[in-house]
């Protein structure tokens, strides 16, 4: 029997933040669908429900702004939201909306197909489902495909194993469990802790150092709570206007016009903040000069060998190879001074890397460990990962993942040239995961929407953008990327946390003002960059 295709406008790919918000917008006037693999909304916080997954930005920042009421009207109890009140919050925000008529869960888009005769895409779902729509939004999340290492003899493991996304729901009971975690990126630094209290023995397996700072979540205190309600519209105004698209205390002074007192003076303040990420803004240079950054990583390695009692463990856990803020600083409670319980051990795999599971446990190349829980807290092929596990053939029959097998190329992080139609939110090359993601996510799906709409009142079927707009793109983000230290890591960010990844610096880093300005002059620039017909 063949199949009946749905005809609609518009197949959203995602029910996390951004997909949910797109939803509620492209209702108004389209015909929707939204796909989501998982069972239920909240993408990043429907997945990750491991034990301290936590937001490291506060909550009243990173939240919807789109709905006044619901701003004014949603308690968020502490500063730094746990993952079930951020997930509690999405769900909330889908039956509030009424989104979730136009969401199909546990149905994972598997191909889309571009025809070009009919300027129309082809959705094709793992339930079978086959829709044919005029545009694709792709929210499908910048950390979303896991990273699963594939050392041989897994099956031959008798114990448990678990990726940090993919957390059980019943709770484990590890007070006789050897536990192992493998990873010491900001999941890693959040779930450690807490599995190092509910275990026998917890062996963390590092490979890099990451670098981390006290996040002083704490309950969200009612007068920051109602201060922030009185001037919600103009803070969410000037969200937008700051580099990073949040409020964190921006600083006016350079490493090197400060004293030594000062900058320790400084330094000190930006530990003691309460606010994720303050040392990579202690100065106004930390990520633009080595000098300054060595300031502040020499600090921080400082406060890793004052917490951590045991020397030779404090300087294991000390980066030394890059600058801090390179991989995505992490924010911790009680990370550090985890290492001085008598259950915990390090192993440094960086030297001696894993190379297989064993029927007991781990391998590497130069011991053997017993291991009743592995947890693989081993990150995610970040950015170009979830769209790439799509089959996604453009209008001349070429592939997304075979165009990108030298590493993404987009106009502006929401267009890949020989898509068209097909609009990325958070896509590679865009501010992405270093700008707060609710609120620039909710720009970029006002964006799009203004371009469709703009599509659909002249009158065009389509539009695409050029190799050459990919290239001056390309352009742009290297040369910002190029100002600063960002790429002096292997990371997410550049993908060399992935074993032959290539593509380059892949976010935007040239701050989220520039970011909107170039993205608006385009469009009021009779689309430059851009082809409708
Ligand atoms: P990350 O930050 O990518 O961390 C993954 C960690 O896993 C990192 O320490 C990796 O070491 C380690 N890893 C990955 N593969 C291996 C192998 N094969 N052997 C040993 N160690 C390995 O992911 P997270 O989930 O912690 O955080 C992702 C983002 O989510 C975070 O930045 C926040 O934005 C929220 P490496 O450093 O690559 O040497």
């Amino acid at each position: 029997m063949a199949e009946r295709a749905e005809e609609l406008d518009i197949a959203i790919i995602g029910a996390g933040f951004s997909g949910l918000y797109a939803v509620h917008k492209f209702r108004e006037k389209y015909k929707i669908v939204c796909f989501e693999a998982g069972d239920g909304v909240g993408g990043t916080w429907y997945w990750n429900r491991y034990p301290g997954a936590r937001v490291d930005i506060e909550s009243v920042e990173y939240s919807y702004s789109f709905d006044e009421e619901l701003q004014q009207e949603w308690k968020w109890p502490e500063y730094f939201s746990a993952q079930p009140d951020l997930e509690r919050y999405a769900n909330h925000v889908a039956d509030r909306f009424d989104l979730r008529k136009d969401i199909r869960l546990s149905n994972a888009v598997k191909s889309l197909r571009f025809d070009a005769d009919t300027n129309r895409w082809h959705v094709h779902s793992e339930n079978g489902d086959h829709v044919i729509c005029k545009y694709i939004i792709a929210a499908t999340g910048a950390l979303s495909a896991p990273n699963m290492p594939d050392w041989p003899g897994r099956d031959a493991y008798t114990g448990e194993i678990y990726h940090t996304t993919q957390w059980p729901d019943e709770p484990l009971d590890l007070k006789d469990k050897r536990v192992g975690i493998i990873g010491t990126g900001s999941t890693s630094i959040q779930a450690a802790p807490i599995l190092a209290e509910r275990s026998k023995h917890l062996t963390v397996f590092q490979r890099t150092p990451a670098f981390s700072m006290p996040s002083g979540n704490r309950p969200l205190d009612e007068e920051h709570e109602r201060e922030w309600k009185e001037n919600y519209s103009e803070r969410r105004a000037q969200i937008l206007n700051t580099y990073g698209v949040s409020l964190i205390e921006y600083p006016t002074k350079a490493a090197g016009e400060c004293t030594p007192e000062e900058q320790t003076a400084i330094l000190e303040a930006g530990w003691a903040s309460k606010s994720a990420f303050q040392l990579m803004v202690a100065f106004t240079d930390v990520m633009t000069n080595r000098n300054a950054n060595d300031v502040v990583s020499e600090f921080a390695r400082g406060k890793i060998r004052d917490i951590v009692d045991d020397p030779e463990t404090a300087e294991k856990l000390c980066p030394k190879d890059y600058p801090i803020g390179a991989k995505r600083l992490c924010i911790d409670n009680g990370y550090y001074e985890m290492y001085n319980r008598d259950n915990v051990s390090l192993v440094d795999v960086k030297d001696a890397p894993i190379t297989a599971f064993t029927e007991t446990g781990l391998k590497t190349t130069d011991a053997s460990h017993d291991l009743d829980v592995i947890v693989t807290a081993t990150g995610f092929d970040a950015l170009t990962g979830a769209l790439n596990r799509i089959d996604i053939q453009g209008a001349n029959g070429i592939n997304l993942r075979d165009k990108w097998r030298d590493g993404p190329t987009t106009a502006y992080g929401f267009m890949v040239a020989g898509f068209p139609n097909l609009f990325m939110i958070h896509g590679p090359l865009s501010p992405g995961a270093l700008a707060q993601m609710i609120t620039s996510g909710e720009w970029q799906v006002d964006f799009v929407a203004g371009v469709i709409g703009d599509l659909e009142n002249d009158g065009y079927a389509r539009i695409d953008t050029t190799e050459a707009a990919e290239q001056s793109w390309a352009a742009e983000v290297n040369g910002a990327a190029s100002h600063t230290v960002y790429d002096l890591a292997d990371s997410w960010y550049n993908g060399k946390n992935i074993d032959g990844k290539k593509g380059g610096f892949m976010i935007y880093v040239g701050g989220f003002p520039r970011y909107r300005a170039l993205c608006e002059g385009a469009v009021k620039n009779d689309y430059e960059g851009f082809l409708r017909s």
